[in-house]
């Protein structure tokens, strides 16, 4: 296939990039930004913007894709921070690619929706077809994003599939979400040795390692459209609090500290979201899952942001002991699933060129 990303330099884009490379696809970036160095060849980077109509026209008339993943989009902190610029890029910009594809004939949009459209007051583990009533920016574009796929689905026919991300953690720096508390957690865990997290230490969440965030997006393209009953999916993978990630990674840097200040307001962004999400629709529709937990994931992005880092993995021992200031209680009913038959993970791109 020939797959447009728009959005294709931030912190999903980067590490997809390589992986649909790997398993045969074209690819074509879309971004405001120009290719960063590390581009792979062969990518036709277009530089452009989401929430200008004739842009978004021209990236898919000059790329002439198969299917467009629309990852372009501003979070949920900085949404919260600049919300009509946000409601331009999720909500405009997610408008002129549903119309490129309509006009100029791309069969399949793959859309990335997020815990965040869903709101406060659900049951956890929260289902896939719930009411959905955020309270963040993000959010409320997120979920119209979503019904005006499907409106262009039962009206013009296109193929509009997505998935609800939870917060993601990777090698890549993120990009302006209040799930980044996790990912500076091992990057400064590395970097500088401490880390003052922005949350409470009892924070829950669902999170996901990069590379099934990935496989989830590349697998819901590539499945049979008869099998498919829905359009949107909850995947999930783990939901560990806030002080036991603080935990893994203060067992694997002897002496690194890790602590707690919330910030009001995004504190209250967080727990305005789903401490769970129940995936089994994505499993029974076209066999989602996950196979990362929490201290897999922690072995290895602690490696990678090591070697991105230029520092050493301190000598092999037994497993260190917390830090002061960082608790290590495991809470009763936090979860991270068992990574039960995963295979070795693939290579995933170092982090040059990755937006903020
Ligand atoms: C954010 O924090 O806004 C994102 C998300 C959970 O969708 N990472």
């Amino acid at each position: 296939m020939k797959i447009l990303i728009t959005g294709a330099g931030g912190q999903v884009g980067t590490d997809l990039i390589p992986l649909l490379l790997s398993r045969g696809h074209q690819v074509a970036a879309l971004d405001l930004a120009p290719a960063p160095a590390a581009t792979p060849a062969g990518v036709q980077w277009i530089q452009g913007d989401v929430t200008r109509q004739e842009e978004v026209f021209d990236a898919v008339k000059a790329s002439k894709p198969d299917s467009i993943f629309h990852l372009a989009a501003i979070l949920s902190a900085t949404g919260e921070r600049i919300p009509f610029r946000a409601y331009a890029v999720n909500m405009e910009g997610t408008r002129y690619v549903l119309e490129a594809a309509r006009v100029l004939g791309t069969k399949q949009v793959i859309f990335t929706s997020t815990i965040a459209a869903f709101g406060p007051g659900l049951e956890n583990p929260v289902g896939n077809d719930v009411s959905m009533r955020p309270t963040t920016m993000y959010g409320v574009t997120k979920v119209a994003g979503e019904l005006l796929g499907e409106y262009y689905a039962t009206k013009w026919g296109l193929d509009f599939r997505g998935v609800r991300f939870p917060g993601l953690i990777s090698a890549v720096e993120p990009g302006g979400g209040t799930s980044d508390y996790v990912n500076y957690m091992y990057f400064d865990g590395v970097r500088k040795g401490a880390y003052e997290a922005f949350v409470r230490a009892d924070t829950t969440i669902p999170l996901m390692y990069m590379p099934d965030a990935l496989r989830a997006l590349v697998d819901l393209a590539e499945a049979p459209a008869k099998k498919l009953k829905h359009r949107m999916f909850n995947i999930a993978a783990m939901s560990p609090r806030a002080d036991e990630i603080a935990a893994a990674v203060a067992r694997r840097i002897p002496g690194v500290k890790i602590t707690f200040k919330p910030d009001p307001r995004r504190q209250a962004i967080v727990d305005s979201w789903p401490q769970a999400l129940d995936d089994k629709v994505a499993a029974a529709e076209w066999g989602w899952k996950a196979e990362w937990d929490l201290e897999r994931m922690t072995d290895d992005l602690l490696a990678k942001v090591r070697a991105m880092s230029g520092v050493a993995a301190p000598p092999a021992g037994p497993a260190a002991k917390p830090a002061a200031g960082t608790t290590a209680k495991p809470a009763a009913g936090a979860t991270a699933k068992p990574a039960a038959k995963a295979p070795a993970p693939k290579p995933v791109a170092a982090a040059k060129g990755a937006k903020k």
